[in-house]
């Protein structure tokens, strides 16, 4: 499996999706290896693309998607069944947050698997993995003919960055060597589906149904989604939000999409689990425009944003809905170009709440105890330009709700998949992508005991992410749900472990003054990672939680 000699203007398979990947914006590729994988990875070693192996394929996963969502595309590269299945949490992560990476499988050779019904990896059918990826990609090719593997790279590449949603690529190892001829030209818009046709006449329906609400309006808000991210269209909602004096807000999931401290940004909406005067104002609205946002529960609180549906224009890249009625066939970015092109005569209140004016939480006195809220009091005015919070999943997400990020992307969460762990592989993800930045990791004690032991990857390639572990003695956002001997956990003595792992900075701060002088320190430390184990109660939590943990026990126990 060596690359051999080519005929003239020749290249393997393999080398063709190298080429491929780093033309589509990728100088990296994290994963781990596998003997069905192995021969391709050799071939990435020898390219201009750079592999970062992680500890687990999860972590992999993770922080290609957090690559991908700083640089627009990020691959992962695993081996066949065992590596394969398992960075299907991460691709559906990705999937359902929309964020563009691209799976390469390795596979067994296509004459191996005609010859021999069992080969190593293999779960059920050789196509079981492929069928498993169908569900939570939005494109995916088995590369077994080489005739047409350079048009099927192509096609699932053009999807991925067109959706922005994961793609699955399956690289049998006996048809990555074989020599192709490239095509002359690539042509990645060839490959794509004709592109969605918007029928005029609904357009113009819903541009003048929501013209007539905004006219009528006095309190409208916009709610940035994060398709608006995704599809490069904020900037044309804030310049229209500037234009009429709209306020905005964001989701969990959109959160820092665009400076914080602009204006006429609210906050985190999130129900009943925003801050009153937040929530307060949406729900009062009168013309509710959220654009590109899934309204999932975490979005709402739960569900507990009373939202009038006659005032509310509902609109994403699946779905146009403008108070009671819905549009079909309008494409979503159609619907952004034209909505922000409407000039309407704006008597809207100026008098609204806005993130800079809110009041801020208390850091509290030195020599008392930390809590959560002193802790992102304290941590706020440290966050800058070269700082990006990841925050996990529990309350190091909650409790960030009302943390003001100054500059768009910094801050990246798993807003809406939610899956604990995400934190330290993304902060891999995130430093890779971007070597200024200073990635600062909030993460729970439960979640860090799933995937912390990514941090070795930091040590291996002088990554300086700072961890801040919240050490609350297990699952606090599941014991305010439901209390159980299942929230427990075994105590880690977490700020030992750059012993373990042989670099790093640990330290156990217990007050609000360790702390803040933890953090201090760590922020001029660099070349190495820093974990700041931080003492909490085990009953304390954010307001926020709190107020989620309440709607969710109210559920549970109905
Ligand atoms: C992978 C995964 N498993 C389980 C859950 C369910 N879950 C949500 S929050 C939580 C507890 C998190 O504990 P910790 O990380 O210590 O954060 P805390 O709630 O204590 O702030 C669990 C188990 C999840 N979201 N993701
Ligand atoms: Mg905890």
């Amino acid at each position: 499996m060596s690359d051999a000699p080519t005929l003239a203007n020749t290249i393997t398979i393999g080398q063709y999706l190298i080429d491929r990947l780093i033309a589509a914006g990728a100088d990296h590729l994290f994963g781990v290896p596998g003997d069905f994988v192995i021969g391709w990875m050799a071939k990435v070693e020898r390219s201009p693309l750079k592999l970062i192996t992680t500890s687990d394929e999860q972590g992999a996963g993770f922080a290609a998607d957090a690559y991908a969502r700083r640089r627009g595309f990020g691959v992962v590269g695993v081996t066949y069944g065992v590596g394969g299945l398992k960075v299907v949490n991460s691709t559906g992560q990705a999937y359902a947050e929309q964020s563009p990476v691209l799976v390469i499988s390795g596979a067994p050779g296509v004459s191996e698997s005609q010859m021999h019904a069992m080969i190593h990896h293999k779960v059920r059918s050789f196509e079981s993995q492929l069928n498993v990826f169908k569900e939570i990609t939005c494109a995916q090719a088995v590369i077994n003919n080489p005739v047409t593997a350079c048009q099927q790279i192509d096609a699932v590449i053009a999807q991925v960055l067109l959706h922005k949603r994961p793609g699955y690529i399956e690289l049998p190892r006996d048809i990555e060597v074989l020599e192709v001829t490239p095509p002359a030209a690539n042509l990645p818009n060839a490959y794509l589906p004709p592109p969605a046709v918007t029928l005029p006449q609904n357009l113009t329906a819903a541009i003048r149904e929501i013209d007539g609400m905004l006219s009528q309006a006095h309190r409208p808000v916009i709610v940035l989604g994060i398709q608006l991210v995704r599809l490069g269209l904020l900037d044309s909602v804030m310049a229209f939000a500037q234009r009429l004096g709209i306020p905005v807000a964001t989701t969990l999931l959109s959160k820092s999409a665009i400076d914080e401290t602009h204006p006429q940004f609210m906050g985190v909406f999130a129900g009943k689990m925003s801050r009153a005067e937040i929530s307060d104002y949406i729900e009062s609205s009168d013309c509710l425009l959220m654009l590109g946002a899934y309204i999932s529960d975490m979005d709402t609180g739960v569900y507990s944003a009373h939202l009038d549906p006659a005032k509310v224009v509902h609109a994403t890249s699946e779905r146009l809905g403008v108070g009671r009625h819905v549009y079909e066939q309008v494409d979503f970015i159609d619907f952004v170009r034209q909505l922000t092109d409407l000039s309407i005569q704006a008597d809207f209140e100026t008098n609204y709440p806005c993130m800079t004016q809110l009041s801020v939480a208390a850091p509290g006195a030195d020599t008392d105890a930390l809590s959560i809220s002193t802790l992102f009091a304290r941590l706020a005015p440290k966050i800058s330009a070269k700082t990006v919070v990841i925050a996990d999943p529990g309350d190091a997400l909650f409790g960030a709700i009302d943390l003001p990020t100054k500059d768009g992307k910094d801050f990246v969460s798993c807003g809406y998949y939610a899956s604990l762990g995400f934190a330290v592989p993304a902060a891999i993800g995130v430093a890779t992508a971007d070597a200024s930045l200073r990635p600062i990791v909030l993460v729970g004690d439960g979640a860090f005991q799933m995937t912390g032991m990514e941090l070795s990857v930091a040590v291996r390639y002088g990554y300086d992410p700072i961890v801040i572990v919240l050490n609350n003695d297990g699952y606090l956002t599941e014991r305010l749900i439901l209390e159980g001997e299942f929230n427990d956990i075994t105590p880690w003595r977490f700020a030992k472990l750059p012993e373990v792992l042989g670099s790093g900075h640990g330290e156990v701060v217990h007050t609000n003054g360790e702390f803040s002088s933890a953090l201090e320190s760590a922020l001029s430390r660099r070349g190495q990672f820093t974990l700041i184990e931080a003492k909490l109660d085990r009953m304390d939590c954010s307001d926020a939680l709190r107020r989620l943990g309440q709607a969710m026990h109210n559920i549970v126990s109905s």
